[in-house]
């Protein structure tokens, strides 16, 4: 079976480890909401399960769980129109990951990226679960059936190794189970950049709080680290071509096409020939003025956690409709008594 041949579902996840940033809010949850509008059934999950891969406070993780779900829904993501989950409620994808787990190859695994970047030297000490971040990536989306799946650049090779294990899994019980789920990785803003060196992804666990613009910071934090963006000393150019041997230029052209919903040459064309002196006042204006109303929405959905909490429990009481037949299917095919 082919993709199309599955109900048109969206399935995708941000951890709850930290801060959300512009990355998350342009590579990712500002995808989101197109999608809920679209033809598609979605499902948006903060998924904690991943966040623990790497030490999280309990406290901290309660917070920012609920934070994150604060952010879905002051961005626009509708509890009425998709379905807001946070992982460890709907216990299947743990339990499809198991099996994942048993499909993936160690060879696969070992050529993930991200486990090398978050390792980094001493892979040795870094927990069994980091290192089976990916099964469990492919269980989240395939648990749903989900055909598509909005991420930022970063995340496709373990898209990749999603087709994979549902290639695998089909194959080894000669079954056309799991779709061959689609990512969907566009716009200008797929791979934003820190604001501190352009060569680096903006990341929730950058130790520099000047390399990142968090949902939560307020005006006046959003245009000082806008006008401290490290740059080049050059005018912008008119067309995107002169863009390309200057990362922290790009970067910042790339977020000011996708706060307002431009291509990058349409920005070009207006801004070619300014200097940052210049530019950088404008993008800080467009990024207060987008940001602000979303920062200010997630305080007040904050100051009722009671709420969040409500909304997160309906999510995975309607996520296992879907999710408990997928899984008890699954254990059919692959042979447990039930
Ligand atoms: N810099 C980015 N540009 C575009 N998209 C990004 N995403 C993350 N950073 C950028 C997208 O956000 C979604 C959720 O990411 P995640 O929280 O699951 O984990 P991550 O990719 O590891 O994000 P961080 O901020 O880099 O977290 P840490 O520092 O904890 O590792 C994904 O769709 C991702 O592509």
């Amino acid at each position: 079976m082919s993709p199309s041949d599955f109900t048109p579902r969206v399935f995708s996840g941000i951890q709850p480890s930290g801060d959300l940033h512009l990355g998350n809010y342009l590579g990712a949850i500002k995808r989101f909401v197109s999608m809920q509008e679209d033809a598609y059934e979605t499902v948006y999950c903060m998924v904690d399960l991943h966040a623990i891969t790497v030490w999280q406070d309990p406290a901290a993780l309660r917070h920012n769980t609920r934070e994150l779900a604060a952010g879905f829904i002051a961005s626009g993501i509708s509890p009425e129109k998709s379905i807001l989950i946070n992982q460890s409620q709907v216990p299947e994808h743990a339990q499809l990951a198991w099996i994942f787990n048993c499909v993936a190859r160690m060879g696969w695994m070992k050529r993930m990226t991200q486990f090398k970047d978050k390792a980094g030297k001493n892979a040795e000490a870094a927990s069994l679960g980091l290192f089976g971040y990916p099964a469990l990536m492919a269980a989240d989306i395939l648990v749903y059936h989900a055909t598509h799946v909005p991420v930022g650049d970063d995340q496709k090779q373990h898209l990749e190794l999603t087709r994979d294990i549902a290639t695998k899994f089909n194959h080894d019980y000669g079954v056309d189970f799991f779709p061959l789920t689609e990512p969907v990785i566009k716009g200008a803003a797929t791979r934003v950049m820190s604001l501190r060196d352009g060569a680096k992804k903006m990341s929730k666990s950058d130790p520099s709080d000047a390399s990142r613009i968090n949902m939560t910071d307020d005006a006046d934090t959003i245009a000082k680290k806008i006008r401290k963006a490290k740059t080049d000393p050059h005018a912008l150019p008119s067309e995107a071509a002169g863009l390309e041997d200057r990362p922290e230029a790009r970067n910042l052209v790339n977020i000011y096409a996708a706060l307002n919903d431009q291509t990058v040459e349409a920005v070009l064309a207006e801004v070619g020939g300014q200097q940052f002196g210049t530019f950088k006042p404008l993008l800080a204006e467009l990024a207060v003025a987008k940001l602000s109303p979303i920062s200010q929405e997630m305080a007040r959905l904050m100051a009722d956690p009671a709420e969040i909490d409500r909304i997160l429990a309906r999510g995975a009481g309607q996520a296992r409709e879907i999710t408990v037949p997928i899984l008890e299917k699954t254990y059919e095919i692959v042979g447990m008594v039930r």
